[in-house]
């Protein structure tokens, strides 16, 4: 996951720590700033060395201005040194923004979108303005600043997509209705068949409502996941209103003490007039607890746009990302979340019922960093 982005992070922080290491060895870092850093006790130590020979001249005031001067010379020296010795300093501000330029052309090219990149950049650039870095493991320490840059965009909060429509059942919302939407191909069936298997197995009992009836094969599809899985599938002919098989579906989980109803739809295009009043026909009759947007992570950079333009149209819940397995650039896992406003709610990790992973922002940090 993230293949391209984590070999292009990383080589990059490497080639910049290798370089700023050897500056370092050289003696030439820091030089623009003098900020380096000071150990408080040496400084003192040698301005008390000093002061007995300013004691004995006769000339005082004369005497202890030419000694300042030399001290200061000499506590400069020291000081290198000491920073030498304490290997720690602080990054130029030159070379922080040659870095994080870097950093931003690889975000960008990562579709990362642009107020998302920008944000990283910016608290990326304020870590490495304030932090002192040692000597040794600076491409770690780099790394980790990256990390905490991007872990303020994404946020701490996990989510469990199971556990969270298991709660909700045992809170009395039963049947808990899910509605499935998003372009064509990205997963919606899948994901479907993915929860219901999840459900399941945590002894949650699921009808699903093949509520596309528009594409071919979709409720063939629909009802080999069906059998496969364990579950009932309520079901009608190509062209029925689909709207009107949700409702079917919700009366037999009604009529059968069902826990959750899963309900998919046909995939289409966000300007699709039709097919998008069709929708928000399902989701009137439905009432969904919990409206899902599925997408493919590796959609490209206009994915949160075209998403914000179907929300105009019905109100989105939460976002699957799915094919993260696939992603080699991450950006959308990233960015899709800030930027539409919408919580990532799970993430889709291959082909196989068992390959959901609740959100957690830790599968994107680990995977970039
Ligand atoms: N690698 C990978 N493939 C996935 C994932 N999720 C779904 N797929 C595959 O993507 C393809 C399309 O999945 P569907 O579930 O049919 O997608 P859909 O959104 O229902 O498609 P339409 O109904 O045609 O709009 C299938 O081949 C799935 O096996 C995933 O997380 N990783
Ligand atoms: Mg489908």
């Amino acid at each position: 996951m993230f293949d391209s982005l984590k070999k292009r992070l990383s080589e990059t922080i490497k080639a910049f720590s290798t370089k700023e290491k050897d500056e370092y060895d050289k003696g030439e870092v820091p030089s623009e700033n003098e900020s380096v850093v000071v150990d408080e006790g040496i400084i003192n130590e040698e301005i008390t060395y000093s002061d007995p020979k300013i004691k004995d001249n006769t000339n005082l005031k004369e005497k202890k201005e030419t000694e300042e001067n030399k001290n200061k010379v000499k506590l400069s020296g020291i000081t290198k040194a000491k920073s030498l010795l304490s290997k720690k300093v602080k990054l130029r501000d030159s070379d922080i923004s040659s870095f994080t330029e870097q950093v931003r052309m690889i975000l960008l090219q990562s579709d990362v979108s642009f107020y998302t990149t920008e944000d990283i950049v910016s608290k990326l650039e304020g870590e490495l303005r304030e932090k002192e870095f040692g000597k040794n493991n600076l491409d770690q320490q780099l790394m980790g600043s990256l990390r905490n840059a991007v872990s303020d965009i994404i946020g701490k909060e996990k989510f469990d997509m199971i556990d969270y429509i298991s709660a909700k059942v045992e809170s009395g919302v039963k049947p808990f209705t899910v509605m499935f939407l998003g372009f064509n191909g990205t997963g919606k069936t899948t994901t479907i068949a993915k929860i219901a298997y999840n459900l399941k197995l945590k002894g949650r009992s699921v009808v699903l409502s093949a509520s596309d009836t528009f594409r071919a094969a979709a409720i063939e599809q629909l009802d080999y996941h069906a059998k496969m899985v364990g579950v009932p599938i309520i079901k009608g002919r190509y062209g029925a209103d689909p709207a009107s098989i949700a409702f079917d579906a919700i009366a037999y989980a009604r009529a059968h003490s069902t826990d959750c109803v899963l309900v998919d739809t046909s995939g289409r295009q966000e300007t699709n007039k039709n097919l998008i009043s069709e929708l928000e026909k399902i989701a009137r009759i439905s009432k969904p607890n919990l409206t899902l947007f599925v997408a493919e992570s590796v959609a490209g950079s206009d994915l949160a746009d075209r998403i914000k333009e179907f929300n105009n149209h019905i109100k989105i819940d939460g976002l699957v990302l799915t094919k993260l397995d696939c992603d080699a650039k991450g950006g959308n896992a990233i960015s899709v979340s800030r930027e539409t406003g919408i919580p990532i709610m799970m993430f889709g990790v291959g082909e196989g019922y068992t390959d959901i992973a609740s959100y957690d922002p830790n599968i994107i940090l680990d995977s970039m960093t």
